[in-house]
């Protein structure tokens, strides 16, 4: 069957920070520093999905989905980040559960997107080698309760956005500005991944993934130092978290660092443990030329020519087909089935006098990657799943709330949810599916 969802994460729609024995994470803290989020945005209190979401299964169910992709809050199941672990945080998991099956929505959590137990950081975060170790105790507690019910599981959460935006450039949490030095975090993440899908086949779980951001890398121009600078990018934004995945070594990061200092014997058998699926959140293509002058092997030429989503992300629908077609001309036998985890895009989404919310824009782009999808398909590429980037407006990160991916309009200051034209068309296009 193949799998037709929507996709959310915990610290962008459930709100509730504070209740039920809810530890601290790395994104409450940064939120509320000033000036991290636009306009002091936070997800205190978000879509408030902790307390509204049966009204939000039903919505999915309404729609037709067979698939829900949402994130576990680690910080609800382990306040500290490890040892004692809040029943009451895994019970909500476990209603959601067993709600989204009776509707016959197939339940696809995510171990991690984004948010780190505070305590953690205070120990360094996944620049600390330990807390792959503690991740991987996260994963068994987990598994522990809710195994027996799901089908398929993510550990990670894109770790090169995380990596590159928390501890590279600091533009979300944990807000740190390494640089190239933020690799080992990259690496931790990698190690944790593999320990947890260790954990979760202990504890029987059915198929396990990895969630990439993955970005099909265009040269500025033929020229050379555009192309190895093409090459340079190609291999910290895709390579370096699927290389060793899916065939247990590091491509040649040489132009980012003179040392693996951080890899010890045995941990690539680890990362490389066997994944059963590839989740893939495409947005869009990058374009990249030769460095200019911040010490980093490339510079980022931007995409022109192409319409633009709210956020001035370019719309490149065959950049899915692209990048689908190159995974598999790359990796061969060596990639497994693959989910498209995440695909969307932001749009103005004004309410009409009569209101409604009429996303003609959202409609083309999400037919129009649907249609890419199934291209990549045709020419051979084993595609298992599709979920929209989101099934709410919800907390857009750095942000906040004006970047508005969703199916459904939420009103912040009522928390009304009202369903746009992109949720009739997708209802429709999922019934003739069927
Ligand atoms: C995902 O990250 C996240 O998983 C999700 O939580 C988030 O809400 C969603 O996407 C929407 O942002 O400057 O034109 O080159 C997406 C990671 C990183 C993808 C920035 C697009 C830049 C586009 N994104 N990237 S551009």
């Amino acid at each position: 069957m193949f799998l037709w969802g929507t996709a959310t994460a915990a610290y962008q729609i459930e709100g509730a920070v504070g209740e039920d024995g809810r530890g601290v994470s790395i994104w409450d803290a940064f939120a509320h520093e000033p000036g991290r989020v636009r306009d002091g945005h936070t997800g205190d209190v978000a879509c408030d999905h902790y307390h509204r979401w049966r009204e939000d299964v039903a919505l999915m169910a309404d729609l037709g989905v067979n698939a829900y992709r949402f994130s576990i809050a680690w910080p609800r199941v382990q306040p500290h980040g490890t040892g004692e672990v809040n029943d009451k945080g895994l019970d909500f998991y476990d209603r959601l559960v067993d709600a989204l099956l009776e509707a016959g929505i197939q339940p696809v959590p995510t171990l991690f997107h984004w948010d780190l137990p505070q305590p953690l950081q205070d120990r360094g975060g996944w620049m600390n080698r330990d807390v792959a170790e503690i991740f991987a105790g996260y994963a068994a507690v987990a598994g522990a309760r809710l195994a027996d019910r799901v089908p398929l599981w993510i550990t990670l959460n894109e770790p090169f956005v995380h990596m590159a935006y928390g501890y590279a450039m600091g533009l979300h949490a944990p807000g740190q500005a390494l640089l190239t030095g933020a690799l080992p975090a990259a690496h931790h993440q990698l190690l944790g991944h593999g320990l947890a899908v260790r954990a979760l086949r202990a504890a029987g779980a059915r198929e396990v993934a990895l969630t990439n951001n993955c970005t099909p890398v265009w040269p500025a121009s033929p020229q050379e130092p555009d192309l190895r600078a093409a090459q340079a990018y190609d291999i910290l934004h895709n390579r370096l978290f699927l290389d060793p995945v899916l065939i247990g070594e590091y491509p040649d990061l040489s132009a980012y660092t003179p040392a693996l200092d951080f890899l010890r014997d045995g941990d690539l058998d680890v990362i490389a443990t066997p994944i059963d699926a590839l989740g893939i959140n495409y947005y869009n293509p990058t374009r990249i030329a030769a460095p200019t002058a911040d010490g980093l092997p490339f510079s980022d030429a931007g995409i022109t020519g192409h319409p633009t989503t709210a956020f001035g992300w370019p719309v490149v629908p065959d950049g899915l087909r692209e990048l689908l077609t190159g995974l598999k001309a790359r990796y061969g036998a060596a990639l497994p089935p693959v989910h498209i985890t995440e695909n969307g895009c932001s749009q103005p989404d004004l309410v009409t006098g009569r209101g409604t919310i009429e996303d003609a824009e959202r409609i083309a782009f999400l037919d129009s990657h649907i249609g890419a999808m199934r291209q990549a398909m045709r020419e051979g590429v084993d595609v298992r799943g599709y979920f929209v980037w989101s099934l709410l407006d919800n907390f857009e990160w750095a942000e906040g709330y004006h970047q508005r991916f969703g199916l459904v309009h939420v009103d912040f200051a009522t928390q009304r949810r009202t369903p746009k034209a992109s949720y009739r068309w997708l209802k429709g296009f999922l019934a003739s599916e069927h």
